[in-house]
């Protein structure tokens, strides 16, 4: 059985897929149409060969120059008996022991040179098995590269941009005594959260809050980046914890380094690092933030070099050199990762005044909006060397959540001016209710999955952010359908407070189903997990700035305390293997994400809505706020004809 702490921490990740031959089609035709290739390769093998071969086999002048190389030559004087003789102090040695040394030399070399040889002949063997498009891409990625690195040649700085108005980030006191205990309630354990990773896990990733001691998975490669102390700055600002932030801003600013020889997430390093120093950057002013997220998109920058300009999911900070998850089907990059860069991307470009970034993201768009969609929905899998699609397979869940949420994120961040951003959201969430949303047979409106021709009727705690998506985009959706898309929210919200709800410990599992007389459970043991997840409080935040029911209120208190109750330990706070028993075992790993959303959510919640105002901020995938953009006549583009 896989335990939760292999499992997916942030619903990107599968386990990995059992790829047989037919993932790999080896046809005859694709041999032939890249023997060129082939023969080109063996060619410049064979001359490589030759000239190796020129240059280190013995021949009779280079038996000279060895002979008076001052390393053999000068030699003091020891001990005349072998041979040698002796010339001012020096021995000069005789010809039998150079003799010697010369076959030596020679069996190295010919042994270097049959090393060579069958390194070169394992290498067109390699290329003989790779396929037609892979071989083609492999070509298409290096001219990329040159490409590239004209266009950075080419790519002419923007004009500086004023700051956006930064408004509410030191209000939203509520001014009911209830209703401020309980916010004083989450920061506390906001507090708990943080001391404890500050005593035990202090500039690792993530806390083992039961073993005391830092924590760390593959998202963030091998070094220790301080995520938790990244994710955590704005919660710790909006919270008023000062002394905290500048512990963290300290760390930051004499730690926080990215020339490390780590092979990280593209898409985590951009929602948690780079959307938290910008965030930072924004609330508290200090630039140290701002210069930090910069130098750390620089380094992802290298994951776009790929045929296509899809990013690699991994990218090694140091060398650039970028690869895609295992798991992933035929070799693709995932829907979720690569969209759900906009955000950031956009910021970066703004603040910078370098297009580089914003014409990445764009130029991911373009090429999603170019391509056919089955059923109009977006498969959550795309390979970066050919831009097909790999498996049919459709989530609002994990592998595809935050792509449909940065549609409609771009268009709020751009002041409602990105209106193809919108346009892509409006249609791409038609064709999710038409073919993914269902009502159970007791009632319950959830969002399956499209998995090769038919619906899962499965619906992931990670799909549970989709609730306050919908009622996010109600204001502005096609047809004045704003109602609707407020009561879908509400329906989303509900269903997910019920798989809460029927629980023993009224913390939601990982997954849970609609099928067989189940309804909103979990079935299979491995999705019975609670990882302090944040999906659904953030619904409950949402909803509840849109309808000020005071349900919201009363089940996000409902999840705090169950939090309170059964994931905190003296060390911090633990996710949980099973939520259907009453016994609690932990997972021993506090989440970066559950300082940076799950808390700053409910904080939120118990807030007046002048703190971090809709109409201002938007919230990145990982509750990072950034500033509402008001371009006007600023494009971020690069190209002076629109300026
Ligand atoms: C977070 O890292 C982000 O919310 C991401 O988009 C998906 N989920 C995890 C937390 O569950």
């Amino acid at each position: 059985m896989t335990t939760p702490a292999l499992l997916p921490l942030s619903g990107r990740r599968l386990p990995p897929l059992n790829l047989g031959a037919s993932a790999f089609p080896h046809h005859r035709a694709t041999l032939r149409l890249s023997e060129k290739f082939i023969l080109l390769l063996i060619l410049s093998a064979f001359i490589t060969l030759c000239f190796g071969a020129f240059f280190f086999l013995p021949d009779s002048s280079k038996h000279k120059r060895f002979d008076l190389g001052l390393e053999d030559v000068l030699i003091p004087h020891v001990d005349t008996s072998k041979g040698g003789k002796n010339l001012g102090g020096f021995l000069i040695h005789g010809q039998g022991h150079d003799e010697h040394r010369h076959r030596e030399e020679e069996e190295r070399l010919r042994n270097k040179i049959r090393a060579d040889h069958e390194k070169a002949l394992e290498e067109a063997k390699e290329k003989l098995k790779k396929s037609r498009d892979e071989i083609q891409a492999e070509i298409q990625t290096e001219k990329n590269k040159v490409v590239q690195e004209l266009k950075k040649k080419d790519s002419k700085p923007l004009p500086p941009v004023p700051l956006p108005n930064l408004i509410g980030i030191n209000s939203g006191e509520p001014a009911d005594p209830d209703i401020r205990e309980k916010r004083n309630k989450v920061k506390e354990m906001m507090k708990h959260a943080w001391d404890n990773y500050r005593q035990y896990g202090w500039g690792h990733n993530e806390l083992k809050p039961i073993a005391r001691k830092g924590h760390s998975t593959n998202i963030f490669g091998n070094s220790q980046m301080g995520a938790t102390i990244v994710d955590a700055l704005d919660t710790l600002y909006i919270m008023g914890l000062h002394d905290e932030f500048r512990e963290g801003q300290e760390w930051i600013d004499k730690n926080l380094d990215f020339s490390v020889n780590s092979e990280v997430s593209v898409f985590e390093v951009n929602i948690r690092f780079i959307g938290g120093l910008l965030a930072a950057y924004y609330l508290s002013g200090q630039e140290v933030f701002k210069i930090k997220a910069v130098q750390l998109a620089g380094k992802l920058l290298p994951a776009f070099n790929t045929p296509t300009g899809i990013p690699w999911a991994m990218v090694n900070l140091k060398s650039g050199v970028g690869r895609n998850w295992g798991w992933a089907s035929a070799g693709s990059s995932i829907l979720a990762e690569f969209g759900t860069l906009h955000m950031e991307f956009v910021h970066l470009s703004y603040l910078t005044g370098d297009p580089v970034y914003y014409n990445k993201v764009m130029h991911i768009r373009k090429l999603l909006q170019k391509m056919d969609r089955p059923n109009g929905l977006y498969p959550n899998y795309l390979n970066p060397r050919t831009g097909r699609w790999g498996q049919h397979h459709s989530s609002v869940g994990g592998l595809g959540d935050s792509f449909y949420e940065y549609l409609l994120k771009a268009w709020l961040m751009s002041d409602k001016m990105d209106t193809e951003a919108r346009k892509m959201y409006d249609d791409a969430i038609e064709a999710i209710e038409k073919h993914l949303i269902r009502k159970s047979n007791g009632g319950l409106t959830f969002i399956g999955e499209w998995k090769n021709g038919h619906l899962e009727r499965k619906m992931g705690h990670l799909t549970c952010f989709a609730g306050g998506m919908f009622a996010l985009g109600a204001d502005g959706s096609r047809n004045d359908k704003a109602g609707h898309y407020l009561q879908l929210g509400a329906e989303i919200a509900h269903t997910c407070h019920e798989s809460y709800d029927r629980t023993a410990l009224k913390l939601g599992p990982e997954a849970f189903k609609f099928d067989g007389g189940v309804e909103a459970v979990a079935v299979r043991q491995n999705e019975k997990y609670y990882i302090l997840r944040p999906e659904v409080i953030e619904t409950y935040w949402y909803m509840w700035r849109f309808t000020h029911d005071p349900k919201y209120r009363q089940w996000g208190w409902e999840a705090t305390q169950a939090i309170d109750k059964y994931c905190r330990v003296s060390g911090g706070f633990s996710g949980i293997k099973d939520v259907y028993s009453s016994s609690p075992t932990y997972d021993d790993v506090q989440q970066s994400f559950f300082l940076a959303e799950t808390l700053k959510y409910l904080y939120l919640l118990f807030s007046d809505d002048d703190l971090l105002p809709l109409d201002n901020w938007v919230f990145n995938t990982e509750a990072h706020p950034l500033p509402v953009l008001h371009l006007a006549n600023t494009t971020l583009s690069g190209n002076p004809a629109y300026r």
